[in-house]
């Protein structure tokens, strides 16, 4: 198996500084040397320019670096469609979740119709008519889904790269107005915190792979962190409380390798600033492992 990873220091998708370190902190809990342990090629293609905060005045604006964060997606789409072009797993190392408008553009170009697995404590289904908050981070999955206006539903190539009906959203326990009524229009699957609790990882998973691997040519898992319970992964911006458990991260995971339909796959929202001593970098890398195959026995 070949992988690639690329890093994206992106935090201009929210606003807590530190997030831009993500990759570093990844890198530092030696993902490449995790990976070479399980047998898995991978190349590290180093990071995408991403444009800073102290570079772009945003005073007065409610949406925020909406152009910076186009042309950053733009170059980390075209890097991710090259890569798996040429038969790797893109691994994408966030930078807060903006960055996944990038990582689903690139590799509906290389593959095709793509299913996308979105772990998250969020919908990140807002738009710039419904956010509460202006950052973009908690828009990726509305754009992706071809929902919304905006150019940033426009990277790589116009519109839609991900149909709801191929989507499904894992973990979530913080939903806003608008992103509810995203979720009833569309119809797209959520599995929340309380089928989570009720049905278990395992029947979760089972149903959440069956959605994206039918009717598609690839899958897309795109790991948000917080979906972690705070307890396990204290390193993230907007952290919420009931969370995933460590063993249960794992089992989603493990059951995505068992299933061998991984075709890309991105960690975001990993804050070393607000981390205790890297641990949710480390357990980002264990879960990518996991995802590769990584097994006790
Ligand atoms: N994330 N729903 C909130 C917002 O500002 O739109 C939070 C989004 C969080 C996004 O964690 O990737
Ligand atoms: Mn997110
Ligand atoms: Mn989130
Ligand atoms: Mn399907």
């Amino acid at each position: 198996m070949k992988a690639t990873i690329i890093g994206v220091p992106m935090d201009l998708g929210q606003n807590r500084r530190g997030v831009d370190m993500g990759p570093s902190a990844i890198r530092y809990a030696n993902l490449n040397k995790k990976l070479e342990e399980i047998g898995v090629e991978s190349e590290d293609k180093g990071n995408i320019p991403v444009s800073i905060p102290e570079r772009n005045d945003m005073t007065g604006k409610t949406i925020k670096y909406p152009e910076q964060i186009y042309e950053a997606c733009t170059l980390l789409a075209e890097q991710v469609a090259d890569q798996a072009q040429e038969g790797s797993i893109p691994i994408v190392l966030g930078g807060d979740h903006s960055i996944a408008m990038g990582s689903i553009a690139g590799m509906k170009k290389a593959k095709g119709e793509m299913g996308v697995i979105w772990i998250d404590a969020h919908s990140d289904l807002n738009t710039f008519e419904t956010s509460p908050s202006g950052n973009i981070h908690g828009m990726p999955l509305a754009f992706s889904m071809g929902c919304g206006e905006s150019n940033l539903k426009d990277c790589l190539e116009k519109g839609q790269k991900v149909k709801p009906e191929n989507t499904v959203l894992i973990g979530t326990r913080e939903i806003d107005p608008g992103e509810r009524e995203l979720i009833e229009n569309t119809g797209v699957k959520v599995f929340t915190m309380y089928d989570l609790d009720k049905l278990g990882m395992n029947r979760v998973m089972e149903e959440a792979l069956a959605i994206v691997t039918s009717g598609t040519d690839g899958v897309h898992v795109s790991l948000d962190m917080d979906s972690l319970d705070p307890m396990e992964a204290p390193g993230v911006g907007t952290p919420v409380k009931g969370g995933i458990n460590y063993r249960e991260a794992h089992l989603a995971m493990e059951l995505l390798a068992e299933k061998k339909c991984l075709s890309s796959i991105e960690v975001v929202e990993v804050n070393p600033i607000l981390d205790h001593r890297n641990s949710t970098a480390n357990l980002a890398v264990e879960l990518i492992a996991s995802a590769f195959g990584d097994r006790v026995l």
